[in-house]
């Protein structure tokens, strides 16, 4: 009998820990339900099995009918577009003219209710703001990951075409929930293997798990591969053996994957080669493989990512390069643009190049994996950032030109409109390494399908269907995620600062940085040039004349230190220690309040944080817990690190309110690690 109870107990608690078990493995799709929904179809395809199968394994509420149908009368809405209409009491019916916009509009019900905001009567009419939402992978074929930080590639090419991980599935379902439609499966710095038959056959398999959840596959591509793989003597985009190399290349991919998206492109950019070694442009290269993809529909993301170790100021060099080749790329490609002119910094004015482009499409890159923002380690919501750039005025055609509206079609008619973000995925239980890391990939999905969504709404919805419903987590738990980027900002880089991270690995400060021999603009000392005099860069008319680069009125603005936003003031000027400021300080006592206020802000945080732990199961609060302490002891690294830095140069006093160094700058010089020992919390700040 004793053993009989104790066996029981241990079922029991077996159970008990099965259900509150929470990795994070369920993402932002958690709905356990009993299931109460007939669904009916007026078509059947693998596409409408999946759409059937969540309505009737997700649905929630009282018994319904869900009926689905595909429909040409409604083609206004677009493909991906649909209709939701009824009472979700007893009838709900989803119309598009698209078995994906079925599916969408599937997640689109199913989240109403798992976000409790199911209306009474439904009338919901959806389409994207953008047609291409896709996912860029930086992973390799080892299955490492530039800038990864949540372990390995998702994909086993080892393991590929004949063993396929359920977690194929898992990814493609996530994405389909939130509207990304395409993933570019392997790194820009693309290694040229991709291309053999071997490889070509495993992305086959991964297309084909996709394909019913609308997930369209893309190849980053080497440019030399006419070269190193096929074994010619160039890859000379204008020599008809390249020519003939990569037709062959497209017809051989279509054959295998007949929706096959096209591919993504990093040339002449930090090493890779290009249509430059061959004397020919940017155009000539992408409009070649534009035209080996075109008979099959694919298209050519290429990237403006490109500078060089030049006198130039590598904030301009993008737009040098590509304006003068507006109107020579063909309407399969489209220049895709990060959100900023140097790198995916905390904060970063827009890139100039959007709008400038005029007659050539143009789609933004931003990055999800948080290479400049603390990796997996530090809570930064990225919502507020990705909106910032989309909601900038470039004045390109007038006021109101916004990045978002440049990009979208809306202003100017595109044949291809897309938006691309850096994945921040990897195959660690939670997906991206920090249990609030999947909100910026939930975040960049929902805001390539409407970016009119706020912040808030998003981490509402993300917040929801990750945790509890439980106003009592929800608000302070939002709250806290719309501070973060602010918060990082200041603790990072506040007033326009940017890149002084530690070289390489670009995590924790280094503004001392300057390394005999390497390249000038891979150093801090090249983006802060603090001096005796001041700090930051001057890209106004006196300095590298970056600001002419926006349109009027932007140019003037930035270029005038009287009226540049204060939190871009570094980026455009070299300001005095002593200028003053709007709020009276100077802006030597300002840089003080503010890498002051980041630390607090950290600290905040985890006060927060600590306050919700009834809410939640115990696992997920530990590790956030957890990774908030790292954040704050970041932080303060990053405040000491920089203040005492720069104050070798202001050689002011640190205001006596605010709280004093811990650490010494030489120790501080001494601190060293690898990408690795940040993941594990292994390295030393004395
Ligand atoms: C994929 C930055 C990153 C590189 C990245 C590059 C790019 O320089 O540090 O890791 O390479 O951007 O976007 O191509």
């Amino acid at each position: 009998m004793k053993r009989q109870i104790q066996l029981l107990t241990l079922a029991f608690l077996t159970l008990a820990l099965h259900v509150h078990a929470e990795d994070g493995s369920r993402l932002w799709l958690r709905s356990d339900t009993t299931a109460q929904a007939t669904v009916t179809a007026n078509k059947q395809s693998p596409v409408i099995a999946v759409a059937i199968h969540e309505l009737q394994t997700q649905w929630q509420g009282a018994p319904v009918r869900l009926n689905i149908a595909v429909t040409k009368a409604i083609k206004s809405l677009g493909n991906d577009g649909y209709l939701i209409d009824g009472n979700p009491q007893t009838v709900v019916t989803i119309t598009s003219a698209s078995e994906q916009g079925l599916l969408y509009g599937a997640y689109h019900l199913l989240r109403l209710q798992a976000t409790q905001k199911m209306p009474a009567v439904l009338t919901v009419a959806e389409s994207p703001k953008y047609e291409r939402r896709i996912l860029n992978h930086w992973d390799n074929m080892d299955r490492s990951i530039e800038r990864g930080y949540a372990g390995r590639s998702l994909w086993e090419w080892e393991k590929l075409p004949d063993t396929l991980s359920p977690r194929y599935k898992e990814y493609a379902r996530a994405n389909a929930s939130i509207g990304i439609n395409g993933t570019v499966l392997n790194n820009v710095n693309a290694n040229p293997q991709i291309l053999t038959a071997e490889y070509l056959a495993k992305v086959k398999a991964l297309a084909d798990i996709f394909r019913p959840y609308g997930l369209k596959v893309y190849l980053s591509v080497n440019f030399a591969a006419s070269k190193t793989l096929g074994g010619l003597p160039d890859a000379d985009p204008l020599n008809k053996e390249v020519i003939q190399w990569w037709n062959n290349k497209a017809k051989e991919i279509y054959a295998l994957i007949p929706d096959f998206g096209g591919f993504l492109v990093k040339a002449n950019s930090e090493g890779q080669s290009g249509p430059q070694d061959y004397g020919r442009t940017h155009a000539d290269g992408a409009n070649m493989l534009a035209d080996a993809l075109k008979p099959y529909k694919g298209i050519v993301m290429w990237r403006a990512f490109v500078y060089n170790p030049t006198k130039e100021d590598r904030a301009k060099q993008a737009y040098q390069e590509f304006v003068p080749l507006d109107g020579q790329f063909r309407d399969n490609v489209i220049i895709q643009i990060k959100n900023g002119p140097v790198d995916f910094q905390p904060r970063e004015p827009f890139s100039p190049l959007f709008g400038a482009l005029q007659r050539t499409q143009e789609m933004i890159e931003f990055q999800i994996t948080q290479e400049y923002l603390g990796f997996s380690n530090h809570l930064v919501y990225l919502a507020p950032l990705f909106k910032e750039t989309l909601d900038s005025d470039t004045y390109a055609g007038g006021q109101g030109s916004t990045v978002a509206k440049i990009t979208d079609g809306t202003l100017r008619p595109a044949k291809v409109t897309a938006i691309a973000g850096v994945a921040n995925t990897g195959d660690s239980a939670n997906w991206c390494g920090h249990y609030f890391a999947p909100a910026n990939w939930y975040a960049f999905g929902r805001l390539a399908w409407n970016h009119e969504l706020t912040s808030e709404q998003i981490a509402d919805e993300w917040l929801r269907m990750t945790f509890t419903a439980d106003e009592r987590f929800i608000n302070p738990a939002k709250e806290m995620m719309l501070v973060s980027r602010e918060a990082c900002v200041d603790y990072m880089m506040p007033l326009g600062l940017h890149h002084i991270f530690s070289f390489n690995a670009h995590y924790g400060p280094q503004p001392w940085g300057y390394f005999p021999g390497g390249r000038q603009d891979w150093m801090p000392v090249y983006y802060h040039k603090a001096d005796s005099l001041g700090v930051g860069f001057d890209r106004s008319a006196t300095g590298s004349n970056a600001v002419s680069q926006y349109f009027p009125p932007l140019n003037d603005i930035y270029g005038d230190i009287a009226r540049c936003p204060e939190n871009m003031l570094l980026w455009f000027h070299h300001v005095s220690w002593t200028h003053k400021l709007k709020s009276g300080n100077t802006l030597w006592e300002e840089l003080c309040y503010a890498y002051e206020r980041g630390v607090n802000k950290a600290r905040d945080l985890q006060k927060t944080w600590d306050r919700l732990e009834q809410y939640i199961d115990g696992e997920r609060f530990a590790a956030v817990q957890s990774k908030l302490q790292i954040q704050t002891k970041d932080a303060v690294w990053w405040k000491d690190a920089c203040l005492l830095y720069f104050q070798t140069f202001s050689k002011l006093p640190i205001p006596y309110d605010i709280e004093r160094p811990i650490h010494k700058m030489d120790d501080l010089k001494m601190v060293r690690f690898t990408q690795d020992d940040v993941l594990k919390n292994n390295y030393c700040i004395k």
